[in-house]
């Protein structure tokens, strides 16, 4: 059976038909899932803090610019879903999983790369990341990702494939594990469900 539609979904570009079921998987360049030694030591951490007593895995969630605003800002055209809302399920969903579940959001590129190069210091296991308008112009977002080697999923809330030709190509498709775009706030538990699933199968 097919899977895939149409569905109405309001945004910021007013309300539009929005097609769901387009999961773009990327598989070319799979990070590896399974966690290092180095990674192990890592999330350790300098008091060497047993394993056992770390949580079972550490996922960090990642909000570009102007995500702040979703549920804030006119409401009768955005929705109410807010980024709180979306992490609260989140952090509860993992945290019932054994896992850790941290996000952060910033309207700053410089912010989003210091972040990213601390969740390597850290021992973060996956990150969760809708770079919003960052996706589709830093080279500099994609260099950190891809310095740090943490496997990481791609969340976009509407599916830029169906809107401005700009949006259909973000320069961190191709070092994703995988793409989620077009499934609405949904698409971050998807992702989360996907990273607990890889993570705890450890
Ligand atoms: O669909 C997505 O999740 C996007 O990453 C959202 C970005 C856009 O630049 C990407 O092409 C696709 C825009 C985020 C702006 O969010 C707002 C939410 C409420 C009010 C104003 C902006």
């Amino acid at each position: 059976m097919a899977f895939g539609g149409k569905i109405p979904f309001r945004t910021e570009w007013g309300e539009e038909e929005v097609n769901y079921g387009q999961i773009a998987a990327n598989c070319g360049k799979l990070a590896p899932m399974t966690k290092t030694a180095s990674a192990k030591k890592r999330s350790a951490g300098s008091a060497g803090q047993a394993e056992s007593a770390s949580p079972r895995a550490r996922i960090l969630v990642l909000q570009g610019p102007n995500l702040n605003m979703l549920g804030v800002r006119e409401p009768a055209v955005y929705g109410h879903t807010t980024l709180a809302d979306i992490h609260r399920v989140m952090e509860d969903r993992a945290r019932a999983s054994g896992a850790q579940l941290e996000s952060f959001q910033s309207n700053h590129e410089g912010e989003l790369i210091d972040r990213i190069q601390a969740a390597y210091t850290e021992g973060i296991d996956f990150i969760i990341i809708n770079p919003a308008g960052f996706g589709h112009t830093s080279v500099a977002l994609r260099d950190a990702l891809a310095g740090v080697a943490i496997p990481f999923v791609e969340v976009h809330i509407s599916n830029i494939h169906a809107r401005e030709p700009f949006r259909h190509q973000t320069y961190l498709s191709a070092i994703a594990v995988g793409v989620i775009c077009g499934l609405g706030p949904e698409g971050y538990q998807y992702a989360l469900d996907f990273a607990l699933a890889k993570l705890l199968a450890r």
